[in-house]
């Protein structure tokens, strides 16, 4: 974990205006941050994978953040580096714990459905969802699956069930979610809402 981002992250989260809703973005490299948040706005307004390029590096290598108004309500996207590219993760994230940050309201955790691999491990990404989720972190985190499309339907299926019954066990037991992401519009806030509408 990169300790300058996670500030960031809190800087934003500190300065949201009190009735704005914050999304958090998180997940390795290319499992579909940026394009889930593009999808969520109707609008490429963040570069994604391909984009202009077919280039292997990652693309966000920062934290940003995209307003966004549906009805009258604010919503905050925050797009997040790769979980899976930062180093000295847990003596990053004990500094981070020091610092008392206002939680988000939803936190989007995206996993390839085509990785026959899971590359962040689950204590690294519990302890960042604990850190900007605050203490009910477990209710308000879903964990969305990517890039069905790329593996057949029962290799899918397959892996979003060890998911459930392995990795994200306790997650789950705690009140976490597992979905599918379709890539729409429709489904962003489908998945967003699934979260906001459970507390
Ligand atoms: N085939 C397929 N491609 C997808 C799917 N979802 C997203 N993509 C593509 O996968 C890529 C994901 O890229 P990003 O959204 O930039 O991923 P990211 O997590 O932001 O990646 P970095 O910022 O580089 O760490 C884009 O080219 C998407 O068009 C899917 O379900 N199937
Ligand atoms: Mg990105």
């Amino acid at each position: 974990m990169n300790w300058k981002w996670v500030k960031s992250v809190q800087k934003v989260l500190r300065g949201k205006q009190n009735d704005a809703t914050v999304i958090i973005l998180l997940g390795p490299t290319g499992s579909g941050r940026s394009s889930f948040i593009n999808a969520a706005i109707g609008e490429d307004r963040l570069k994604c994978v391909g984009m202009p390029d077919n280039s292997l590096a990652p693309v966000t290598t920062d934290v940003e953040s995209v307003h966004f108004m549906r009805g009258r309500k604010e919503y905050i996207f925050i797009d997040t580096p790769g979980l899976d590219l930062q180093e000295n993760t847990a003596e990053l994230i004990d500094k981070a714990y020091k610092i008392a940050p206002k939680q988000a309201d939803v936190l989007v955790y995206l996993h390839r459905l085509s990785d026959p691999r899971v590359t962040v491990r689950p204590e690294e990404y519990v302890r960042i969802l604990k850190l900007l989720g605050g203490s009910g972190w477990p209710k308000r985190t879903i964990v969305a699956t990517t890039m069905s499309a790329m593996v057949d339907e029962e290799t899918a299926t397959e892996r979003e069930v060890q998911l459930r019954d392995n990795l994200l066990k306790n997650m789950i037991a705690g009140g976490t979610r597992l979905d599918r992401f379709f890539g729409t519009k429709e489904d962003a806030w489908r998945i967003v809402d699934m979260v906001i509408n459970s507390e």
